[in-house]
């Protein structure tokens, strides 16, 4: 029997565990990527394990997420990652030189390499080739220090692409009707692997969007094979020695398997206020347009600002939108002010933003009030973008063009004839934004550089054997981590401070949990089904953790967050009987005895409503290394209890 591409990665990454569907396996990781937003707290924990040089072949920092300089924070974040770096042997991009999933791409990807990133988008990784997986920043920490990554080992589910998309049908728009099919938590415990004969017929900056998108599907990642498309880009990026042909094995067996016939895909969005609310632009109707922002680490390619530069030349943004551009790379940005399409998009009045997420994370160029803001970005959540009422649609670069011009959203396909758009056959390559490590024996002497709102991230304690604590906050499905620790210009500067963002922990649901869950000191959040759905941010378990949450009882978990609780010390159980969860009311007594044996003896553990006298059984889904993490008190406390 063959294997999958994937699986063929994970076999030859395999340090512990049987790859079996379902059980922990450990993996050996090849790169590590952060992002500044949740670098701070990567890197604080990373020096708390006392590592004197990261080991593993390649770890980045990229400063891209917290660039709005509106107060010292975010400055003094940049300066305290880039000593760190120094001091630790890590690549530093400065901010400017791009947002990190779109230069590791151009810069440090390779072929069948692991990485796992800070950043839920990591596996933008995938279309070139690699097992690349988001996760939450202390996991990052511990692989920085030659420690390997844990996940359930996937199901692998088999894409197989056919034909060839027509013209003005974008990549977006394939990654788009995978989530139409999938859902949003369709991904979860899965790899997705394109394949079939529609694969060649993309580019990697293609591939790359589709992969990067897998993470609204809740996948572990998403992979491409590695072949001749893959060598054309490493060679224009000047990196072909870094290619290695690579495929799944013609007899590969595969979990499940879709069939998407490229020819026959047309033009979609998603609607407000999930990425798979997907529908056709004639199922929309006509629909007036406020904003468009065309960037993200989803859609920021040469190739994509090409093809916006092309819609826009000559034309005017029409008088009642506001068209913003953000290059995903100075790669990018500085080839499009060489070749003049800068110059064509200035022209035709966009807003040209740095190379950066800016709106995406809510950076800046939030909608007006209601706006109608057509993005080419990943993720829509209700308030992402700053405007609690702003109604986000993701389209591809080619729709968002076409509909800057027209005012209303529309059909790209209505532009009548498509020229062919190349890579070129060399990029622009200049590295001159990325610091790259200095000497070992030079390291001891670098000063780390912390600014006062830097502050220790948060230890639990180790687990208690009776856990009495009340309900603290009751939510609904597909919870994000958005929902629970907010972000935007506002709150991002803090996330080098627990203490402080934990004010805003899940105030876009509750503006009183803050107060109530400090008062309750001890308490527990019963959620529904994907629970912590999005970003990796480990934020959303350090906030509740800090504000005393001791468990979350939910429907079901996303992947990333699951685990960040775990990492936190915070117990994930879900409803054996999901009919429990309309039993529980806010501020319900609940109960767990012999919490340290019901932990440690079997996959369930009864917890009393004192309350409502009633009594519930609930899943742990956890492996015998995430209970003795449990135990211990979270990660960073089983890592020191390991050391010992
Ligand atoms: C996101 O797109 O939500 C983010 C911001 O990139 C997050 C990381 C973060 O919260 O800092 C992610 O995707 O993991
Ligand atoms: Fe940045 Fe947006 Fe990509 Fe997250 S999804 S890494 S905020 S561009």
């Amino acid at each position: 029997m063959g294997y999958t591409l994937a699986q063929k990665i994970l076999k030859a990454h395999l340090v512990e565990g049987e790859m079996k569907v379902g059980e922990e396996i450990a993996i050996r990781i090849d790169q590590t990527l952060t992002q500044d937003a949740t670098g701070t707290m990567a890197y604080l924990e990373f020096e708390a394990m006392g590592v004197p040089r990261v080991k593993t072949e390649k770890s980045v920092a990229y400063i891209d997420h917290n660039t709005l300089q509106n107060g010292f924070e975010n400055a003094d974040d940049h300066r305290f990652i880039g000593s760190v770096c120094k001091k630790h042997g890590i690549y530093f991009s400065r901010p400017g030189n791009g947002i990190c999933h779109q230069v590791h791409l151009e810069r440090f990807g390779i072929p069948g390499k692991t990485l796992i990133g800070s950043d839920s988008h990591t596996p933008t990784g995938g279309g070139i080739g690699m097992i690349a997986i988001g996760a939450g920043g202390m996991d990052v920490a511990v692989a920085m220090g030659g420690g390997a990554y844990y996940i359930k080992c996937p199901k692998i589910v088999k894409v197989e692409l056919l034909g060839k998309l027509s013209p003005w049908v974008a990549a977006k728009d394939v990654i788009l009707e995978v989530l139409k099919r999938m859902s949003v938590k369709g991904g979860v415990g899965k790899i997705i692997e394109y394949c079939g004969e529609g694969v060649k017929t993309l580019s990697v900056p293609e591939r790359a969007t589709i992969t990067n998108m897998g993470a609204e599907l809740g996948a572990t990642t998403s992979i491409f094979p590695s072949d001749e498309v893959t060598k054309e880009f490493l060679k224009a990026q000047g990196r072909e020695e870094d290619y290695t042909p690579l495929s799944a094995d013609a007899d590969a067996v595969y979990d499940e398997h879709i069939t998407i016939n490229l020819s026959e895909l047309v033009p979609l969005a998603a609607c407000p206020h999930s990425p798979d609310n997907v529908k056709s632009v004639s199922e929309i109707g006509r629909l007036k347009v406020d904003q468009v922002c065309i960037g993200s680490c989803t859609n920021s390619s040469l190739l994509d600002m090409l093809k916006v530069a092309h819609i826009l030349k000559g034309k005017t943004v029409h008088p009642d939108v506001s068209l913003s551009i953000a290059p995903g790379s100075k790669q990018v940005l500085n080839m499009l002010a060489k070749n003049g399409a800068l110059s064509i998009m200035i022209e035709a009045g966009a807003r040209i933003l740095e190379s950066a997420c800016g709106p995406c994370i809510g950076m800046g160029q939030s909608p007006n009030s209601k706006g109608i803001s057509l993005r080419t970005f990943n993720r829509n959540f209700e308030g992402r973008s700053g405007t609690k009422d702003g109604q986000i649609y993701l389209v591809s670069p080619e729709m968002a063009a076409a509909s800057a011009l027209s005012g209303y959203l529309t059909d790209p396909r209505e532009l009548g004839d498509m020229p062919e758009f190349k890579l070129p056959e060399i990029f622009d390559i200049n590295d001159n934004m990325i610091v790259e490590p200095i000497e070992e024996s030079k390291m001891d002497t670098v000063e780390v550089l912390r600014g006062p709102n830097i502050k220790p991230f948060p230890v639990a304690e180790p687990f208690s054997d009776t856990i009495s604590a009340k309900c603290s906050l009751k939510v609904g499905d597909n919870i994000t981590t958005d929902h629970i620790m907010p972000a935007g210009a506002k709150i991002l500067p803090l996330r080098s401070n627990i203490p402080e963002i934990s004010k805003h922990c899940f105030a876009v649901c509750d503006e009183d949990f803050y107060k109530r869950a400090l008062e309750m000191k001890k308490s527990i959040i019963v959620g529904g089904s994907n629970y912590g759905q999005g970003s990796s941010r480990e934020h959303a378990a350090l906030a509740p953790l800090y504000l005393g949450v001791k468990a979350v009882i939910a429907k079901s978990f996303a992947r990333i967050h699951a685990a960040n609780l775990v990492n936190s010390g915070i117990l994930p159980m879900s409803f054996d009987n999901e009919a429990d969860y309309d039993t529980i009311d806010l501020s319900d007594e609940l109960l767990i005895e012999n919490a340290k044996s019901q932990l440690m003896d079997g996959d369930v553990i009864v917890v009393k409503n004192v309350t409502k006298s009633l009594e519930y059984k609930m899943n742990i889904a956890l492996s015998p290394r995430q209970k003795d993490m449990l135990l211990a008190g979270g990660l960073i406390n089983y890592t020191r209890e390991c050391a010992k």
